[in-house]
């Protein structure tokens, strides 16, 4: 294993393992061990000497296999043929793909300008070859318009910034060293599993672990405790806690003095937050409040896990700010394991820079990846300048994943679109296609990982060659720029120049995140001291140094500059007349089985999973006559669905739960959840606002 590889590219190892990084957008990337018998994949592993991944995957890597000699796999380029999102394609040679693509593009780009021409894709894989390198310079270049990737993670990622100052939390080694967890809108389980066997060993020396979700997962299934919020309210119940901590004198003060920036004003913001007031705005009785916030005072190392599910609200950056400041109050930074985690992210340090080439073009209009209905379907793009006239999707499924897909599916109609598609399958975005072109999968290409759950760089290298005619992406885009006459020297680099680039870095968190411990490894930690504990001694990476109740930029950006409770924008709050047309509120957040829009068109996965349906509660069913099996409709302005009913006290009154992400296409109805979300935008970041949405529930006469 390991050095004794020679560095060709993909396709190297007729027999023997190969070390690899899984590279689905998931916290725990986990480091895979392939075994490939004459040039065949026959199976993955985890790789039992990780310290996160511990030897197991989750249900849908174990079928990666699967899905990488797929019957339906992509193998060779295909043209249109038939109506645009018809379907139908011929088969067409690379070269000849190509030279049409590069001459479509050029013709766009003198008829409208480079604007005119949009990419689109996010972390279908997460790797940076793959995900962000040939691709970003081919579009730089250009002078194409800027994609501001915002469908994830933004909102909370920028509420840690304004708070902490990095996106930079607890360590996950350190959590079973944690005497309270609180596993506050995130489906661990499901999301995240190898947070999982961390969360039990701070259980087996006591600590409680409590889930905060509207829902009842099957992580909260597996909690001491459940609290059904109502969606969209965890600032209200962070700050009725803050209230607590500060009338019991259960604040840290030596902390508070030397580590914050603000707490005079925070104490007086949290004196307006009685529990009467947060039981009210969050519908989580006061004795309730009272208890968590008692128990997470009493604390000395609570772990609070906030994932990006909460943040899928009108006010989703400032709950996690809000969430953030908790650890501050109680001093729970100090110790290893205490603290909060969005993520790990920002501890990786690779040279993004070199891989993105920021510079290689002229500057251009940013569009927000979140209102794609309106940059396809608005003459200036929503944003200004051209329309967009040419888009290019690679690791993403917008026509399922997208909000507001009606929006979004008129845009992918219009016969002056041009669509170029980078997949492994026909997925419901392909079909819309003029040109698809088949991509390589993490077994048949080089990348190289950062992860968002742990502090472990991981190397993926290929272990078999690619499937039919497909290809990396990055040489996708290196052949594009070819074929429109880009003779710049980055797009000469090959891939594993792309790897040492970004390897490149001088921050002294990659010291020892080198090729060649890499080539040797499959994964390396990051120089971090271990335990890490990134708060202990204050340090925030914030511009006062302090954890910063107060924020002075927010006061800038014209927000509150304290934490504040900023409620959805579909709730009584705000629009008290759309909850009266539209009482309940849809989470649609993913199903076990699937990854966003992946895995869906993996049988045994679609069969576990079994058909689409939604979750009611009794009290909701029986006034609109549901029962467990009927089809019902899910409605709203913006649209219709159609799935299973399954009556169950498992969400809290008012709260659906529509297990996704649906390929259109394999739903019995062609229409997936994303026809009722909307495109609007949260208070930091630009995020979705996925689960911020309202619709009626009734029997289908379909
Ligand atoms: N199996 C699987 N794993 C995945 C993914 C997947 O699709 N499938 N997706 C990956 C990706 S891209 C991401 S971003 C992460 C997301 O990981 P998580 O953030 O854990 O995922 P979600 O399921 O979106 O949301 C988590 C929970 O938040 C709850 N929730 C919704 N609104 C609120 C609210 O207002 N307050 C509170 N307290 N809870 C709320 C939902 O009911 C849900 O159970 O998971 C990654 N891992
Ligand atoms: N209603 C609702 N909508 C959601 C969510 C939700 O919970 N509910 N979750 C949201 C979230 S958190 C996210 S992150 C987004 C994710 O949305 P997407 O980024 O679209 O993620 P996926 O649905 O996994 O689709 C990724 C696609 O990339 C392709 N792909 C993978 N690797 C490669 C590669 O190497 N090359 C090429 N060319 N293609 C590749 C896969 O085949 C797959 O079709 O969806 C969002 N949409
Ligand atoms: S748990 Fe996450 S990182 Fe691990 S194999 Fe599954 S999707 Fe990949
Ligand atoms: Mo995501």
């Amino acid at each position: 294993m390991g050095t004794t590889l020679p560095l060709i590219d993909a396709g190297t190892v007729a027999t023997g393992t190969v070390r690899g990084a899984c590279p689905h957008d998931c916290p725990d990337t986990c480091a895979l061990v392939t075994t490939v018998e004459n040039g065949r994949a026959v199976r993955i592993q985890g790789d039992p000497e990780h310290p996160v991944t511990r030897g197991f995957l989750c249900a849908k890597v174990n079928r990666y296999l699967e899905r990488t000699y797929h019957h339906d796999r992509l193998t060779y380029p295909m043209r249109r043929v038939g109506r645009k999102g018809e379907g139908r394609f011929e088969r067409v040679s690379w070269d000849e793909a190509l030279a049409d693509i590069a001459r479509r593009l050029r013709e766009v780009i003198a008829g409208h300008g480079p604007e005119a021409i949009l990419p689109y894709s996010y972390a279908g894989t997460m790797g940076y070859l793959q995900g962000e390198s040939m691709d970003r310079r081919f579009f730089h270049t250009l002078g194409a318009s800027r994609l501001d990737r915002t469908i994830c993670s933004t909102a909370g990622s920028m509420g840690m910034r304004m708070t902490v100052g990095l996106n930079v939390g607890a360590d996950t080694e350190s959590v079973g060293e944690a005497d309270l967890v609180l596993l506050w809108g995130t489906n661990t389980l499901t999301a995240n599993p190898h947070l999982w066997p961390f969360v039990l060993a701070a259980r087996e020396k006591g600590a409680p672990v409590i889930c905060i979700d509207p829902i009842r997962t099957r992580t909260a299934r597996q909690c001491d405790e459940w609290i059904p919020i109502r969606p969209g309210t965890d600032a209200a119940l962070a700050l009725g806690m803050m209230h607590v901590l500060f009338a019991e004198g259960l604040q840290d003060d030596d902390y508070l003095a030397r580590h914050t920036l603000g707490a005079d004003q925070l104490r007086q913001r949290a004196a307006e937050w009685t529990v009467e007031r947060a039981a009210a705005t969050t519908g989580i009785p006061e004795t309730a409040i009272r208890s968590l916030a008692v128990r997470y005072g009493r604390a000395r190392t609570a772990f609070i896990r906030v994932n990006y599910g909460l943040q899928r609200h009108a006010g989703g950056g400032m709950a996690v700010r809000t969430i953030a400041c908790l650890p501050a109050i109680t001093g729970h930074w100090r110790r290893p394991g205490g603290g909060v985690q969005l993520s790990t992210s920002k501890n990786f340090a690779f040279n993004v820079a070199a891989l993105h080439r920021p510079d290689a073009g002229p500057p251009a209009r940013t569009i927000n990846m979140v209102r794609l209905g309106d940059a396809l379907t608005l003459p200036d793009a929503g944003v200004g300048g051209p329309p967009v006239k040419a888009l290019v999707v690679y690791n993403s499924n917008p026509g399922a994943v997208a909000p507001d897909l009606n929006a979004v599916h008129r845009g992918l109609a219009r016969e002056d679109l041009f669509t170029v598609v980078l997949e492994h399958f026909q997925t419901d975005t392909a079909d819309w296609a003029d040109y698809v072109l088949p991509a390589t999968t993490q077994l048949e290409h080089w990348d190289v990982h950062l992860a968002y759950g742990h502090h472990y760089a991981t190397l993926n290298r290929p272990a078999i060659a690619p499937v039919g005619e497909a290809l990396p992406n990055t040489e996708i885009f290196r052949r594009l720029a070819a074929a429109m006459g880009l003779t710049q020297e980055w797009f000469r680099d090959d891939d594993l120049t792309l790897i040492r680039q970004a390897l490149d870095s001088a921050h002294p968190n990659m010291r020892g995140v080198t090729f060649d411990a890499l080539l040797e490894r499959g994964w390396v930690r990051l120089n971090l001291p271990r335990p890490f504990a990134p708060y202990a001694e204050g340090n925030f990476p914030t511009p006062s140094g302090k954890c910063e109740f107060y924020s002075e930029r927010l006061a800038q950006m014209g927000f509150d500059p304290l934490p504040t409770y900023i409620p959805p924008y579909e709730g009584p709050e705000r629009d008290p007349a759309l909850v009266a047309r539209w009482p309940l509120t849809l989470i649609s957040s993913p199903a076990h089985q699937f990854l966003n829009s992946s895995f869906v068109n993996v049988d045994p996965l679609r069969r576990a999973v079994g058909q689409p349906e939604c979750v009611i509660h009794p009290d909701d069913a029986a006034p609109r006559g549901i029962r467990t099996g009927q089809r019902v409709e899910i409605r709203n302005d913006r649209g219709t669905f159609t799935v299973v009913a399954r009556v169950e006290a498992t969400v809290r009154r008012g709260v659906v739960w529509a297990p996704s992400v649906w390929w259109n296409k394999l739903s019995p109805d062609g229409r997936n959840a994303n026809q009722t979300t909307s495109q609007r935008v949260t208070d930091l970041g630009g995020g979705a606002t996925f689960y911020d949405n309202q619709v009626e529930v009734g029997l289908s006469d379909e």
